[in-house]
């Protein structure tokens, strides 16, 4: 037991009139929406790194949260961090928790060092877990914060590198699976490039791309369900990273093989440091079948930096919603709270004030995005503007070719009249929801 965050009740669902701000307004786990309850749609997960390992720190200064688990080089304060962690998981009561290996234990001074430390603290989470409903959404390796990886892992131009990676990654799949995760993660933040002068390009996409193939050998060799997913970002930590948002991820899955047994986790920020919106990515990936999960915050919108702040506008999560349900929702995926305190943020009932807004605000996207789908006006809407390719003509079309389609047009039969896109009329519709 920690007293940190002492005094602080377990969270309950008071409804939108309750004033109590250590109150869900919104998240009300047991309610059905869409035949299944808000919490087995939402399936939120708390991120380790940024609630217990994170210190506060920016690019101009360090360290501004004091935490009883400070300093974090030492096993018995990996265990007051662990303790801390699952106290902060009874008071929350969300379905699910992340980690990557670094966050929860120290370094050793070599790879079996760090591995005994890892699997203790492993199997202190197994004990804790035991007792407990928070189950593990998925596992995953830091591979760009220590200086060995500055030049990637799986791509980085030494094959001891690659070597001391697919160990690694070894280890945090048994891990994984050991605590019964649902999905394990790959986010390559230095698989990428500082600079191509001094960059093979194709060589390491090759690398990543055997890389990836041993992942999924692995995971079949040991049996483990869960899905593997990696994360797009185009770029922060590294100038370029390969995995630059949806599209280009399919693409490489393609290349190598990968396309049926990998899957995304999409977060909100990388969409938008690609340059597009979160539904786009999320629809993106629905539509190439591959939607696994997702990681939830906001950057700021002024700064450029992926700044992983906890979300706060509804009408853009419900829009991110509305694709996840009309895709069929989360099977293994889920929502986890890729998201940080502000560095200000000192205190323990901040953290719990975070994700109680972060679960309020995906609980107001949800339903927005529920009732909109059950409404229909969307789909009504796109079935109404494609109805031509359900015709007769429309389906023979794609089946013929550029002669007989010419001679068609040539012969006066087709002259084709613009139609209005609706797109206010649909802006409109859609605020009536959020
Ligand atoms: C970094 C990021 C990571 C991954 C897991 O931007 O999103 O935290 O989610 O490595
Ligand atoms: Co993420």
């Amino acid at each position: 037991m920690t007293d940190f965050f002492k005094g602080i009740a377990p969270v309950q669902y008071e409804g939108p009139d309750s004033t109590n701000p250590m109150a869900f307004h919104h998240y009300n786990p047991d309610e059905v929406i869409m035949g299944k309850r808000m919490e087995d749609h939402l399936r939120f997960a708390v991120a380790y790194w940024h609630s217990f390992a994170w210190e506060g720190g920016d690019p101009f200064g360090g360290q501004t949260f004091e935490r009883p688990w400070h300093p974090q080089d030492q096993m018995a304060k990996a265990r007051v961090k662990a303790d801390a962690a699952f106290e902060m998981f009874d008071i929350l009561g969300q379905p699910y928790f992340c980690w990557h290996d670094a966050d929860i234990r120290p370094e050793g001074t070599d790879f079996a060092e760090s591995l005994k430390n890892f699997e203790e603290i492993i199997a202190y989470f197994e004990e804790k877990m035991s007792t407990r409903k928070v189950k593990l959404l998925w596992g995953t390796a830091n591979m760009f914060s220590h200086r060995r990886w500055m030049s990637g892992a799986s791509t980085n131009p030494d094959p001891e590198v690659f070597a001391y990676s697919a160990a690694t990654v070894k280890t945090c799949m048994d891990a994984t699976m050991k605590l019964g995760g649902e999905n394990y993660v790959l986010w390559g933040g230095r698989e990428g490039y500082e600079t191509l002068l001094n960059t093979d390009m194709g060589r390491e996409l090759d690398h990543m791309g055997r890389f990836l193939n041993m992942v999924v050998e692995y995971k079949h060799k040991i049996g483990f369900k869960g899905q593997i997913l990696v994360e797009p970002k185009p770029q922060e930590p590294s100038k370029h990273q390969y995995d630059y948002d949806a599209a280009t991820c399919y693409g490489f899955l393609q290349k190598y093989g990968l396309e049926n047994e990998v899957k995304l986790n999409l977060e909100q920020g990388h969409a938008i440091l690609a340059g597009h919106s979160f539904e786009h990515e999320i629809a993106t990936a629905t539509a190439l079948g591959v939607l696994g999960s997702i990681d939830m915050n906001r950057n700021d919108y002024q700064s450029g930096w992926d700044t992983d702040q906890f979300p706060n506008n509804v009408p853009e999560v419900a829009l991110a919603y509305y694709h996840i349900l009309k895709d069929g929702g989360f099977t293994q995926g889920g929502t986890n709270f890729d998201a940080k305190l502000r560095r200000q943020s000192l205190d323990a009932d901040d953290l719990i004030a975070a994700h109680i807004g972060g679960m309020d605000i995906c609980a107001r996207g949800l339903k927005a995005a529920a009732a909109m789908l059950e409404d229909g006006g969307l789909e009504t809407a796109l079935s109404e503007r494609y109805a031509g390719w359900d015709t007769a003509e429309g389906k023979a079309l794609l089946n013929t070719d550029l002669d007989t389609i010419f001679d068609k047009v040539n012969a006066g039969g087709i002259a084709p009249a613009p139609k209005s896109g609706r797109q206010e009329m649909l802006e409109n519709y859609v605020n009536r929801f959020v």
